[in-house]
């Protein structure tokens, strides 16, 4: 009896401690991070228009951020043909989301795209070149 009340109330006072260390760091927590979290993650801001340039098999840049209704134009300044298109898991399903088809040289090519998510894509010729588009 003696000895079970100092234990307890060791043991509480070590809890208030712990709750008020976190209820610290959460209100800090809350007041320095609400910006950052709420603004996007790393890189540029979704756009209405993005612009995606296609350089010694590369997309340029290799993620773009779309708003929903918004349009992206890949633009072909490579040597070779290449295409931007969705890959939709296979089954016939790639290219459903959008697809360039084939970009001569100089040529460029705008899609529409509606549905938030995030889309990986590639080139039909190239394999090893993808990219990929959020639309938020
Ligand atoms: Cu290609």
């Amino acid at each position: 009896m003696s000895t079970s009340s100092p234990s307890r109330s060791a043991f509480c006072a070590a809890w208030l401690v712990a709750i008020a260390f976190l209820v610290a760091a959460c209100g800090s927590d809350d007041g320095g991070d609400e910006s950052a979290t709420s603004a996007k993650p790393a890189g540029p801001a979704a756009v209405q228009a993005a612009k995606v340039q296609i350089a010694s098999f590369k997309y340029v840049p290799e993620t773009i951020r779309v708003k929903a209704g918004g349009s992206i134009t890949w633009t072909n300044q490579d040597v070779a043909p290449h295409t931007a298109t969705s890959d939709g898991g296979g089954a016939g399903r790639d290219g459903s989301v959008f697809n360039t088809d084939t970009l001569k040289t100089g040529r460029a090519k705008t899609v529409k795209v509606s549905e938030p998510g995030t889309y990986n894509y590639y080139c039909v010729f190239h394999r090893f070149m993808v990219g990929k588009v959020v639309v938020e």
